[in-house]
């Protein structure tokens, strides 16, 4: 029988914090309640909010170097969605997954689909994967995939992608996230322009195989593996390419994935502004894509991101419905820690966005008041939301306290004698 933190471990954690919450949340309430907030439509709006766990993200990641793999890690996809229930029933903020295939492809999918039910998990967008060669594939991907020179292998890399279209189908996902490794190393090694029109070429028969309902989201990524050029480097490129191939596509914005100056919140803007923002994947940064914990480097940034979106759901902007989706990679960390501890995190950027009083900001803003309406910004961000994560937690039967309920339970240790090593794990990238 395998080991799961049961809703008792969970009452009775919260048993012990309860109390205290209710001081902090009563005073914040008083608080904002001054400003002309209702901390109670806040909090109905937070147990509203909810993010998609990346499959890939439960298992250990590594960097180029080397993966050091953690104890107990998941052994298959059975493994994976066992960890995201986990993390959703203590933070009760990620009720999607995501899936890579062929990475997380079984040959039940009703079963995948089923365990993931059992846990009260949905399927967020499925993710393709034409970045790596997989065991007795036919061509490979060395040297691209859509926007290959040989149109055997982007005609592979095609077949792919609609045999994800028919999973995520199978499992009531709405959503295909195309991100393509192709580019270049070497000035001269591709033509700039052939590239991107065989991508297009391929993408839309990709896009031709899409069910109405559905989506596709295209990811752009500046450099890496590509060094020199990548196919899909900007959300320029990757705006012009949706806006080609039809309404169904869209832009994912991957927090990681610009230049180290670049204005991402203005991206976001933009993307709303004309209708293609598809969503996000979120992590942070320092340096690249570094697939940091979200709010760990940069909160601001994170919460002015938040705060474009706060804005545009205010407006009732036409043909908003961004996926929230996390993209992480964990070196050192326990990977369902970091998982609850970023969609905590997230949580509380929306928070401290739907603080933002709109009507003073775009007062300030029409009267050129720069520094009154970066204060509009600034009490937002500066406020303490915990409470209303905590409460909305609570109230949804997670822990006030997610990561200390986990490691209180000893879920890590129960984990690592129900799954002995295997040789085969089903962990994150390297
Ligand atoms: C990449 C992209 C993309 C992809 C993942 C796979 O962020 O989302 O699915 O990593 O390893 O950098
Ligand atoms: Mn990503
Ligand atoms: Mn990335």
């Amino acid at each position: 029988m395998a080991f799961r933190i049961s809703a008792e471990v969970i009452q009775s954690h919260n048993a012990k914090h309860s109390a205290a919450l209710a001081e902090d949340y009563s005073a914040l309430g008083r608080t904002l309640a001054r400003r002309g907030i209702e901390i109670e439509a806040v909090v109905r709006k937070v147990i509203s909010f909810g993010v998609a766990i990346p499959t890939w993200g439960v298992g250990t990641g590594g960097t180029r170097f080397a993966r050091f793999p953690g104890a107990g890690e998941p052994r298959s996809i059975f493994d994976k969605i066992e960890d995201c229930g986990t993390i959703h029933a203590l933070t009760r903020a990620t009720p999607t997954i995501s899936p890579h295939f062929p990475w997380d492809k079984v040959a039940d999918v009703t079963a995948l689909r089923e365990a993931a039910g059992a846990e009260g998990l949905g399927f967020d967008a499925v993710n393709s994967n034409t970045f790596q060669d997989q065991a007795g594939q036919k061509l490979s991907y060395k040297f691209g995939s859509l926007s290959h020179t040989s149109k055997g292998v982007r005609d592979q890399a095609v077949a792919h992608n609609l045999e994800c279209i028919a999973l995520g189908q199978a499992l009531g996902s709405k959503a295909l996230t195309v991100w393509i490794a192709d580019g270049s190393n070497f000035a001269g090694q591709s033509n700039l322009s052939q590239a991107l029109d065989r991508y297009l070429e391929a993408m839309a028969e990709i896009y031709a195989g899409l069910p109405d309902d559905w989506q596709v989201y295209l990811e752009h990524k500046l450099y890496e593996p590509a060094y020199y050029s990548t196919v899909i480097a900007d959300w320029g490129t990757s705006f012009a390419a949706a806006s080609e191939l039809g309404p169904k596509a869209k832009c994912l914005v991957d927090l990681g994935h610009h230049a180290p100056s670049v204005n991402i919140e203005q991206i976001v803007a933009r993307l709303i502004r004309f209708r293609k923002l598809a969503g996000f994947h979120f992590n942070d940064s320092k340096y690249g894509d570094d697939d940091l914990d979200s709010g760990s480097v940069e909160p601001f940034r994170l919460f002015l991101v938040f705060n474009e979106l706060a804005e545009a759901a205010d407006r009732k902007a036409v043909g908003f419905a961004p996926s929230y989706m996390i993209d992480q990679s964990h070196n050192v960390t326990d990977p369902i820690e970091s998982l609850m501890q970023s969609a905590v995190e997230l949580q509380r950027a929306y928070t401290q966005s739907l603080l933002v009083d709109r009507a003073a900001l775009a007062a300030a803003q029409e009267a050129n008041d720069a520094l009154g309406a970066h204060l509009e910004l600034k009490r937002a961000f500066t406020a303490d939301v915990a409470p209303i994560l905590a409460m909305a937690r609570q109230r949804m039967g997670g822990a006030i306290d997610p990561v200390q309920c986990y490691r209180a339970s000893n879920y890590r240790n129960h984990k690592t004698s129900e799954r002995p090593v295997s040789g085969v794990v089903a962990a994150g990238i390297v």
